[in-house]
Formats: structure tokens, sequence, C-alpha cells
């Protein structure tokens, strides 16, 4: 079937963004004091790069921090949702006053394979575990463009239930896109994204980010070290048909 429409990630594709969210957890742990509230002994409260690539496996800040406190530190009860739901607020804040105030490139292709996409007609969307409100940020920082006016559908954070790796997020997308999913291309960096547009029956393009480096992608129609061996329309379908 004729392709329709791309499906983007976004953090770890469109942008190396991981850096910036771990250091706007980190700032508002310490200014909201959450290692006082939330004691482990090696008040690692702080997290390291190290922590934070066995972290990325829980996909969602709120659920990042939640599965921190309870798996990684064993507090039973759980910290509230409201306090965690209070703290991703701030980081939320934090992350895009991170990213309008320093800027944040785009992955090399990514620029040119939107822009070509859209010259071909190829319709643009996102599906993605983080907010709205940071994909608004991201696109305004790095293409200098409000996200709305690049991507037809924004399929984003707590408009479904469940995230990455389920397939809820693809699905969504899809249907504001009112397209079957054999007529688009995901485009994601990690295993977690990958799974949930495999799961929604959508043909995935994986370039791992840097976090992700050692993830099994072996489901990927495609893995591509950079991509800009796929940035525009007629190397990604010449690419996908030579795997075939
Ligand atoms: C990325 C994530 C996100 C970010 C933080 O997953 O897991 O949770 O780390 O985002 P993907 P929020 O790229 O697969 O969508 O804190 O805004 O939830
Ligand atoms: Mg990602």
């Amino acid at each position: 079937m004729s392709l329709q429409a791309l499906i983007f990630d976004v953090d770890g594709t469109l942008a190396e963004t991981e850096e910036v969210h771990r250091r706007a957890f980190n700032e508002i742990f310490v200014e909201h004091g959450i290692a006082e509230l939330f004691p482990d002994p090696e008040n690692q409260w702080r997290w390291s790069q190290a922590l934070y690539g066995e972290l990325l496996r829980v996909t969602g800040g709120k659920e990042r921090i939640a599965a921190y406190a309870s798996r990684w530190l064993g507090h039973d009860p759980a910290p509230r949702s409201e306090r965690i739901a209070a703290l991703h607020v701030a980081k939320t804040e934090r992350y895009a006053a991170i990213i309008d105030r320093e800027g944040i490139a785009l992955r090399p292709g990514i620029a040119e394979l939107v822009d070509d996409a859209r010259a071909s007609g190829i319709r643009l969307a996102i599906a993605t575990t983080t907010s709205l409100s940071n994909v608004q940020a991201l696109c305004q920082a790095a293409f200098g463009q409000p996200a709305e006016q690049l991507f037809e559908v924004i399929a984003a954070g707590d408009q479904v239930p469940a995230k990455k790796p389920a397939p809820d997020i693809y699905l969504a997308a899809l249907q504001r896109l009112g397209l079957p999913a054999e007529t688009c291309i995901a485009l994601e960096d990690s295993a977690n994204g990958l799974s949930a547009a495999v799961a929604a029956g959508v043909r995935c393009v994986v370039s791992p980010s840097l976090y992700c480096a050692d993830d099994d992608v072996e489901a990927a129609a495609l893995r591509v070290e950079c991509f800009r061996e796929v940035a525009n329309v007629g190397r990604l379908k010449q690419a996908l048909a030579a795997v075939d």
C-alpha cells in the first residue's frame, strides 16, 4: 500500500532530549526536597546517567518517578500520585524553560526528512510519551516553528491510558489521521517505541539514540545509524523496499 504518513516519536528521535529531561528531574528533586521525603541510603535522588539509562525502561516521567520510589528504593506505600503529579508539573515547566533558554538541535536528517515529506504531500504525525507542551517547546526551539504547523496530528502523553511499549499512542495517531497502519511508517529511537509501533501494526525505522544504543531493535523494518540515511521520502522508500 502506498505511503501516506510518517509518524515520529519525539524524545531521542527528533532530538537527543533525555539529558534535558534528566537535568530537569534532578533540579526539581533538589528544589522540592524529595530526598528528605523519600530517603535512600545512597541518596540517589540525583539520577546519574547510568541510573537514568536503567530508568528509561519505564516510559513517562510520572511513571518513572513512581517506579523509582517503589521498585528501586522499595518505598511502601508508594508516594501519593498527587505528589508525583505536582513534581512532574514542575519538571515539565523546567524542561521547557531549559529548552527555550538554551535551544536544542534536531538529530541529523530529521529537518530534511520533515521538509521533503511536506513537499511530497506525505502527512506528518507525532506519537510520543511526553506531554503536548514538551512537544510544543521542542518544535519551537528546534524547528523554529509551532508544533501544530509542522505536524497535523500530535498524539502525546496522557491522551491515552497506557504508554509505550503499549500500542495505544500509535493507535490514537492512526485514528486521528484516519489511516490504516499499513500506509504509515514510524520513526523511533528505542525498543519501547519500536514495540509500540509494531504492536499497532506500523512498520518502524529505528535509529537508536544515545541512551538506547544497546536496545534490541531486531523487530525494526529497518535500523539505521543515522536518520541522514533516510533523509528524504525516496531514500526511505528505497531502503525499506530493499529489506522487504
Ligand atoms: C520518552 C520518555 C519520556 C521522557 C520524559 O519515551 O520515556 O518519558 O523521558 O517525558 P518515548 P515526560 O521517546 O518512547 O516517547 O517526563 O514528559 O513524561
Ligand atoms: Mg523515543
